[in-house]
């Protein structure tokens, strides 16, 4: 019997990658889109998957649709991918984020318990919830949450609702708790994405200066089609459990700025880079570096892909699509 898997947020970067990796399975895939004028397509299409998948519309917002979307695919696996996932808008979103992350969270375990009970089902939970809070400069499994945006808050409630439905339902609910991962098909206004996009577009002489709210911040940057991977394997194992997915290494954006320009062969790159206090957050992330041993050890997940090897895999990408054209 091919296994049936719900992923919700599959037009999003996750969403793309791990649709693609279940195909790859043999899994049937169904993936919940909003209902839109235009459909954002464009990262199923990059990856070239959208006409092998089952698109079926719902919202997290709606209920409803969801208890639909459940009862039509009886999935045995459902991976909640969906989110108002842009930290940076969750100060100007706040409700709108708390809603589908942290209620919509709440609205799909209810469709699931009721019409899916023995579904597996993975959430996508953030080392934002975090905050600045470590132990001797990493976060494990183990590390207190401190979280400090709306976005974290809401991604810590979608957390322990997670957990309380394995311990109050005995569902196999689990919690990846995933540092930043990228790739080249990574939302534009994410800041690896606006680096590597406008250092190809710098170099093909379509622009001139890159404009960042600081160059210090930190983050355990991997790559998405190496987390994916993660997600799939904490579904097959014998009990659910939460596992941290990250590199271990930590850099800062200065290292990704430099690291691009370098790859592009311009090294007066300090010239080029601003400061724009229009992209300062209320309250930042210093740094991020997470210990993913209890994944290394238990799932046998490592990642592949290194800092610099992420770094030129995403700029030559954006230099293919502006010398064909694209935006
Ligand atoms: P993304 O590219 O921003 O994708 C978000 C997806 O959620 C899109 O498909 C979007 O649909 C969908 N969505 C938003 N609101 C929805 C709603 N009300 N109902 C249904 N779908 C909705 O995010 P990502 O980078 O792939 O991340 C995937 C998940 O992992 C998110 O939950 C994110 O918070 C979490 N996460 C990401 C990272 C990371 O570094 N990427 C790290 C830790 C955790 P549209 O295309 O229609 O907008
Ligand atoms: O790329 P970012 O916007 O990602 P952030 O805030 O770390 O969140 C991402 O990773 C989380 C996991 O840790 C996910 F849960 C979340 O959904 C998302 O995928 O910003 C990274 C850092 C921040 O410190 C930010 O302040 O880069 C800093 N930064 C500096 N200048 C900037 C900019 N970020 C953006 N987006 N734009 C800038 O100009």
């Amino acid at each position: 019997m091919r296994r049936v898997a719900l992923v919700t947020g599959v037009t999003g970067q996750d969403g793309a990658y791990l649709s693609k990796l279940l195909l790859e399975k043999d899994y049937t895939v169904y993936g919940l889109v909003r209902r839109s004028t235009r459909y954002a397509l464009a990262n199923l299409d990059y990856l070239g998957v959208t006409s092998d998948l089952d698109l079926i519309e719902g919202d997290l917002g709606d209920e409803a649709s969801l208890i639909n979307v459940v009862r039509r695919t009886h999935p045995n696996e459902v991976y909640n991918l969906a989110a108002q996932s842009f930290v940076g808008s969750s100060w100007d979103q706040p409700i709108l984020t708390t809603d589908v992350d942290a209620m919509g969270t709440l609205r799909l375990l209810e469709a699931v318990r009721h019409f899916a009970p023995q579904a597996r089902f993975y959430q996508a939970s953030t080392s934002e919830m975090f905050g600045n809070s470590h132990e001797n400069g990493l976060q494990t499994e183990e590390t207190p949450f401190h979280p400090r945006s709306p976005y974290a808050i809401a991604k810590l409630y979608a957390y322990w609702i997670v957990n309380n439905y394995r311990d109050s339902y005995g569902m196999f609910c689990v919690n990846g708790i995933l540092f930043n991962h990228e790739s080249p098909i990574r939302g534009p206004e994410f800041v690896t994405r606006k680096i590597s996009r406008s250092v190809a577009q710098i170099k093909l002489g379509l622009s001139q200066r890159l404009g960042l709210g600081n160059l210090h911040s930190r983050r355990d940057w991997g790559f998405a089609g190496d987390y994916v991977e993660a997600m799939r394997l904490m579904l097959q194992q014998d009990a659910p459990e939460n596992f941290i997915i990250s590199t271990g290494e930590t850099h800062s954006v200065r290292d990704f700025v430099q690291a691009a320009f370098e790859h592009v062969g311009i090294p007066d790159w300090e010239a080029r880079v601003y400061i724009d206090p229009a992209f300062r957050r209320p309250a930042e992330l210093f740094c991020l570096q997470g210990s993913s041993r209890k994944a290394r050890e238990k799932l046998g997940w490592q990642p592949r892909v290194r800092f610099r090897e992420l770094v030129a895999m995403m700029v030559d990408a954006d230099l293919q699509r502006l010398r064909q054209g694209a935006a």
